[in-house]
C-alpha cells in the first residue's frame, strides 16, 4: 500500500509535558485513569474527513495548495475516493485516533444521477467497513451534504419545493442507513441551508413546521431500521445562510419540544457555532445539559476579530476546561465525542500540518480534561455553587418549587415582614481565581 505520510513513519506517542518532540503528544496519554475512565474513554476524539482530506485549501478568494496527490482532478472520480480512503485511515492509525465523521459526499463522488450516488455510496461504504475492520478504528458520526449542490440553495427540508423536500430526504435514507451499516455512534444534521437570505421571499412557519416533518421521518426511520446511536442537531446562527433556524442549543431545545422530538435528539455543539451565536462554548454546554439534549461536540474554534466560521484547531486551555467542566458535570458523553471539525489555515500546505494542528488540539482537550476533572474531583466550584442555592432546600425554597405558595401566600409572608433577604457577594473572582490555580497546576 502506498505510505502517504512518510514523515510521521510511527504512531503518535506520548512523551510528558516536558518534551519537546512535536510529533510527540504532551498532555494525550490514552490509557491513563482520569477519575473513572481512561483520557481515551472521555474524549473520544475523532477525525473529520471533509476539511482533512477532501479540501485542497482554498478560500472564497483563491485556490488551494494543500499537497494532497488523492485531490487531483485527473484521477478518475472512484479511484480517487479509494486513494484518499486509504491516506485518511493512514492518519487515523498513526495519529492514534479512536473515530472518525464524515459527509457522504466525503467519502463517495456525488455522481451525476440519484442511483450513481447511491452505487458510490454503497461501494465506499464497504471500502469504509474493510478499512474499520483492519485498523479498529470507529464511526462516531456520518452526515449528508445538504447544503453543496445548487438544488439545496433554497434549502434542504425547508425548500419551497416538497420535491427537494422528497430528494433530500432520499439522500438522508441512504446516508443514515450507511451510518448504520458502519456501526456509527451517532447521526448529525447540520442545517447550514435551512433558514433563510431574506424574509422578503420566506414563509417561516411553513419551513418550520417542513423541519419539524423532515426531522421527525429521520427519527421515525431511525427506529425502523433498528440505528440505536444518536440523532444529533449542530446548532449554528449563521453562515452559510443570514438566518439559521437551529440558532443555539435553546432554540433547538424549544424545536425540538414544539414537534414533540424531545427524548429522540440531541445536540452536537461547535466551540465556534457557540461564539457565532453570541455565547460561551460552556453556556452551550451547560444550557444543553440542563434540556437533556447535550449530545457530542466538534471541538474547532473560531477567531477573536473575525466574524466567521474559521473552524481552527482548539489551542486554549483557558476555553476548553471551561466547557469540558460542564461535560463532566453532565456526567460526560454517552454516545458523543470530541470530532476535530477543524480547518488548518490554508498556508499549512504540507500533508504534516495535519499532525501538528491535530497533535495540538488533542493536547489541548487533554489538558482540560484533567483541570476539568481535579476541579469537580475536589468540589472546587461546587461548594460555592451548592452554598448558594442553599435556601432553595429549606422550607420557603421547597414549599415554592412544590407548588405550595401562591402569589398571594408571598404577599403574605412578605408584608409581614417573615422574610428580608439580603445580598449575598458571587465570588466571581475568587472563583476565576481558582480556575486559574487549577490550570497552573495540573500534570
Ligand atoms: C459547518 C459545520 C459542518 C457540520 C457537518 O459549519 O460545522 O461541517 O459539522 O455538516
Ligand atoms: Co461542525
Amino acid at each position: 500500500m502506498t505510505e502517504f505520510f512518510t514523515e510521521v513513519p510511527e504512531p503518535i506517542r506520548y512523551a510528558g509535558p516536558d518534551s519537546d518532540d512535536p510529533l510527540k503528544f504532551r498532555w494525550y496519554d490514552a490509557d491513563r485513569m482520569v477519575g473513572d475512565r481512561t483520557m481515551a474513554e472521555h474524549l473520544r476524539i475523532a477525525v473529520c474527513y471533509w476539511h482533512s482530506f477532501s479540501w485542497p485549501g482554498n478560500d472564497v478568494f483563491g485556490d488551494g495548495g494543500f499537497d494532497r496527490p488523492w485531490l487531483d482532478p485527473a484521477l478518475e472520480p472512484m479511484a480517487a475516493a479509494r486513494t484518499k480512503m486509504a491516506a485518511a485511515f493512514e492518519f487515523f492509525e498513526k495519529l492514534g485516533a479512536p473515530f472518525f465523521c464524515f459527509h457522504d459526499h466525503d467519502i463517495a463522488p456525488e455522481g451525476t444521477t440519484f442511483a450513481e450516488e447511491s452505487a458510490n455510496l454503497e461501494a465506499m461504504v464497504e471500502e469504509a467497513a474493510a478499512h474499520m475492520e483492519r485498523t479498529g478504528v470507529r464511526l462516531l458520526w456520518g452526515t449528508a451534504r445538504l447544503f453543496w449542490h445548487p438544488r439545496y440553495m433554497a434549502g434542504a427540508a425547508t425548500n419551497p419545493n416538497p420535491e427537494v423536500f422528497a430528494r433530500a430526504a432520499a439522500q438522508v435514507r441512504n446516508c443514515l442507513e450507511a451510518t448504520h451499516r458502519l456501526g456509527g455512534a451517532n447521526y448529525v444534521l447540520w442545517g447550514g441551508r435551512e433558514g433563510y437570505d431574506t424574509l422578503l421571499n420566506t414563509d417561516v412557519g411553513r419551513e418550520l413546521d417542513q423541519l419539524g416533518r423532515f426531522l421527525t421521518l429521520v427519527v421515525e426511520h431511525k427506529h425502523a431500521i433498528g440505528f440505536d446511536g444518536t440523532i444529533l442537531i449542530e446548532p449554528k446562527p449563521q453562515e452559510p445562510v443570514k438566518h439559521q433556524y437551529d440558532h443555539d442549543s435553546q432554540t433547538v431545545h424549544a424545536f425540538l419540544q414544539r414537534y414533540g422530538l424531545d427524548g429522540e435528539v440531541k445536540v452536537n455543539i461547535e466551540v465556534n457555532h457557540a461564539t457565532l451565536s453570541g455565547h460561551d462554548f460552556a453556556h452551550e454546554v451547560a444550557v444543553a445539559a440542563a434540556a437533556g439534549i447535550f449530545g457530542s461536540v466538534d471541538a474547532n474554534r473560531g477567531d477573536d476579530r473575525l466574524g466567521w466560521d474559521t473552524d481552527q484547531f482548539p489551542n486554549s486551555v483557558d476555553q476548553m476546561a471551561l466547557g469540558v467542566y460542564e461535560i463532566l458535570r453532565a456526567g460526560g458523553f454517552t454516545t458523543g465525542g470530541f470530532n476535530f471539525d477543524t480547518k488548518l489555515r490554508r498556508q499549512s500546505i504540507d500533508r504534516t500540518d495535519l499532525f501538528h494542528g491535530h497533535i495540538g488540539g488533542i493536547d489541548t482537550l487533554a489538558r482540560s480534561l484533567l483541570v476539568a476533572q481535579a476541579m469537580l474531583a475536589d468540589g472546587a466550584l461546587a461548594d460555592l455553587r451548592s452554598a448558594r442555592y442553599g435556601g432553595w432546600d429549606g422550607d420557603l425554597g421547597r414549599a415554592i418549587m412544590a407548588g405550595e405558595r401562591s402569589l398571594a401566600d408571598l404577599h403574605r409572608l412578605v408584608a409581614g415582614n417573615e422574610v428580608d433577604p439580603a445580598p449575598r457577594s458571587g465570588r466571581q473572582e475568587a472563583l476565576e481565581n481558582v480556575v486559574n490555580r487549577y490550570i497552573e497546576r495540573v500534570r
